[in-house]
């Protein structure tokens, strides 16, 4: 256990990744249907930004910097907001809020929210692409295939087409936590991975953090879960997987040495969530 202060690099590594979002984003004159108004809408003020910073620190923690981690940080923020603005569509969950703000198809309507997550998704892929320079050799390859892979079918689509089939009140844990894997799990998974990719990580190193942030996911969505006062009846069960799930990060991360402190700070940050949520002392 060490001093590590993982409020204040939430913090600083915050700031870099909102900075790298607007530039991304860049505002333009050509913009049809106001559509770049409304992707910058989606993404910039507002979000913890915790699939950025598990990028970041994934990259630190393999001896890569932070400017190398900044092109997948960006990418995994949109695909998560895509994936928010999709799933606050009437035909989804059909939220009026989201960030403290009206969602993207209340201010922009429904068409042009569709087409946000849509533009959103394949700007994630440009962006991430964009650091070619930065991810060495066949690395990048390999996080276009992490950011794909876990964001469609086989992650975080199919984990909401499951969680569709399966409904609200899950009696079972096992189920419960194959829907939390796919749907939330799979863009920590794709975090830890494309950041160790970016820092210059080999393969085996690459799998543990993709572990690491899987593990990771499953525990933020049973925190999620607690907030919400989703699934109450696994309540018990549920905070007793976060400690194992968090107990399991640290392991995926044990032989890392002191450049995984904000990891470590990142992993018990999620175990203090839930049971601080449980207690009711916070309600975000
Ligand atoms: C519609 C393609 C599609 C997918 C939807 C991610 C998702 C799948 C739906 C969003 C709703 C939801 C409760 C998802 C679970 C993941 C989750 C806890 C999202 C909220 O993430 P935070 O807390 O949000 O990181 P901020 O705003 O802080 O970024």
């Amino acid at each position: 256990m060490t001093d590590f202060d993982v409020t204040e690099y939430f913090e600083h590594r915050r700031v870099q990744v909102n900075a790298a979002l607007d530039a991304a984003l860049a505002q333009s004159e050509d913009d049809p249907g106001r559509l770049r108004e409304a992707m910058r809408y989606a993404v910039l003020d507002g979000g913890k930004r915790m699939r950025p910073l598990l990028v970041v620190a994934a990259c630190e923690a393999v001896g890569g910097s932070v400017e190398a981690a900044l092109p997948a940080a960006c990418a995994i923020e949109m695909v998560h907001a895509y994936s928010l603005v999709h799933d606050d569509l009437p035909a989804m969950d059909d939220d009026v809020e989201r960030r403290g703000k009206p969602t993207v198809h209340v201010a922009f309507g429904d068409a042009n929210a569709i087409l946000v997550g849509d533009a959103l998704l394949t700007h994630a892929f440009t962006t991430l692409a964009s650091g070619a320079t930065a991810a060495p050799d066949g690395r990048l390859l390999q996080a276009v295939v992490s950011l794909a892979h876990h964001s469609g079918i086989d992650g975080m689509v199919g984990g909401q087409a499951l969680d569709l089939q399966v409904g609200q009140d899950v009696d079972d844990l096992a189920m419960l936590e194959r829907v939390h894997a796919l749907k939330t799990g799979g863009l920590y998974a794709a975090s830890g991975a494309m950041g160790a990719l970016s820092g210059g990580a080999q393969d085996e190193v690459a799998a543990r953090l993709e572990a690491f942030g899987l593990a990771f996911g499953i525990a933020f969505q049973h925190a999620d879960d607690v907030l919400d006062d989703d699934q109450p009846a696994l309540r018990e069960k549920a905070l007793g997987r976060v400690d194992e799930l968090t107990a399991n990060c640290l392991d995926q991360v044990a032989s890392l040495g002191e450049a995984a402190e904000p990891l470590r700070g990142i992993a018990r940050w999620v175990a203090h969530r839930a049971h601080a949520a449980h207690r009711g002392e916070i309600k975000d």
